[in-house]
């Protein structure tokens, strides 16, 4: 806590009237600080990005859009939401952006509404294949309201490309169900995604083309990772993974009616008044964002994986599609220990100050509490300063956890470890250039 003299005032602030709240926000400061946070979608946004968010733009109702609002007194919100929508399409190169979206699921949400009627069928990869909640699963409206099919991933071993999306397949899927829209975008993919090839897909069985880029919308921005304009029609995402921007989700298009009917669908179809104090951090993410060394840092994510991958599997960890091309990596730990289970991994790492999530790997024999995957993904290891060495490092402080096998004197070593690793990378401070 004592790295950001701003949160330091904020919490002298809070404890002067209400200690017990003051306390959490120590507690969780000291948590991040002394943590290594391996959850692929997760990042530390910088402290003006954290600091914006607590500003007088939390106090206004802005319901409606810049220059079309229901109520009076918008008109620095009016400037500040156009600011962010101008960054936005400006790091996106696109033509329209809509920064109201409350989270990724929202947006999504709002997408369905606007672009669907309850019934219709949509295409998507299933979440137990790499996929997300908003895409088609059963206890999500979007797969109570609406119909999905999946498209799968190659499942022959032989194959080089195991375990990757099979856009062969995906095509005959689509041709025999001619889906209205075509998801692609993933919370749980190593790999580059094809967008051209689903572009192709989606012009043969006359379907719209919807890129979910969530978790690589840093890299998108950076050319890092290929851009889904312009084969897609629309694109939804998250501005807090690897964009490193607030809690918040973001639309992108081209195309203006796709626009209008997403703002309408958006707002007032699913969402009130926006949070204009979110809004404003986007504009400063996105500003942090258009600068270069944002590029240098999501290369160093990107290369950080690669050795985080490869140092997992010389301590003898399968990692799913053989290994990554993005932020994020599927470990397989069926085949460091045949026993070991997704849950047991993960409440082990936690003990040891090591934050990761278990995951389904494809084909999962065991049920998604259980499972045999953890996913690991770099983007806050970087964002910390941390580079390939480290990630050696962290592969060896992982692997000692798995061999401790719950023993509370070994985690604990292993805790102090994390602690001594962790001061060395100290979280971002006021004014610091982060992860570059
Ligand atoms: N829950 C997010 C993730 O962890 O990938 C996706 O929304």
């Amino acid at each position: 806590m004592a790295n950001d003299p701003i949160t330091a005032s904020v919490h002298d602030l809070i404890n002067s009237t209400d200690p017990e709240a003051a306390k959490l926000l120590t507690l969780e400061g000291d948590r991040q600080e002394t943590t290594l946070e391996l959850i692929a979608s997760e990042n530390h946004a910088s402290p003006t990005v954290m600091h914006a968010m607590g500003t007088c733009f939390t106090n206004k109702y802005a319901e409606g859009y810049p220059g079309a609002r229901y109520y009076g007194g918008c008109e620095h919100h009016d400037e500040v939401e156009r600011l962010a929508q101008d960054r936005a399409k400006e790091l996106f190169g696109c033509a329209h952006a809509n920064v109201q979206p409350h989270s990724g699921a929202q947006a999504n949400a709002a997408l369905f509404l606007a672009l669907l009627k309850p019934g219709e069928t949509f295409a998507s990869l299933e979440l137990s294949d790499g996929g997300h909640l908003s895409h088609g699963l059963k206890v999500n409206m979007s797969g109570k309201w609406f119909s999905p099919v999946h498209y799968p991933l190659i499942r022959d071993e032989a194959s080089s490309g195991f375990e990757t999306i099979d856009y062969d397949e995906a095509e005959r899927v689509c041709m025999e169900h001619k889906p209205k829209l075509i998801m692609c975008g993933y919370s749980a993919y190593p790999r580059v995604i094809d967008f051209a090839r689903f572009r192709a897909i989606a012009d043969k069985c006359g379907a719209l083309l919807h890129a979910d880029i969530a978790h690589i919308a840093g890299l998108v921005a950076t050319g890092v990772h290929p851009s889904p304009f312009p084969h897609c029609d629309v694109v939804t995402t998250t501005t807090h993974k690897t964009l490193r921007g607030p809690r918040g989700g973001l639309f992108l298009t081209n195309d203006d009616e796709m626009a209008k009917k997403f703002n309408r669908a958006l707002f007032p179809g699913m969402q009130g008044g926006p949070l204009m104090h979110v809004i404003f951090a986007k504009a400063i993410a996105f500003g942090e964002a258009l600068k270069p060394e944002f590029k240098s840092y999501q290369q160093q994510v990107v290369a950080n994986a690669r050795a985080l991958a490869e140092a997992m599997i010389g301590c003898g960890y399968r990692i799913t599609s053989g290994g990554t091309d993005n932020h994020l990596m599927l470990v397989d730990l069926q085949t460091r220990d045949a026993d070991l289970t997704g849950a047991d991994a993960e409440k082990w790492l936690e003990q040891a100050g090591i934050i990761t999530n278990k995951n389904g790997i494809p084909n999962d024999p065991r049920p998604p509490k259980l499972t045999s995957g953890l996913r690991l993904g770099t983007p806050a290891l970087t964002t910390r300063g941390m580079g390939e060495t480290e990630m050696a490092e962290v592969a060896g402080l992982i692997d000692r956890v798995m061999d401790a096998r719950g023993d509370d004197a070994k985690l604990a070593a292993v805790r102090e470890d994390v602690r001594a690793l962790c001061a060395r990378f100290p979280l971002p401070s006021v004014g610091s250039t982060v992860g570059a």
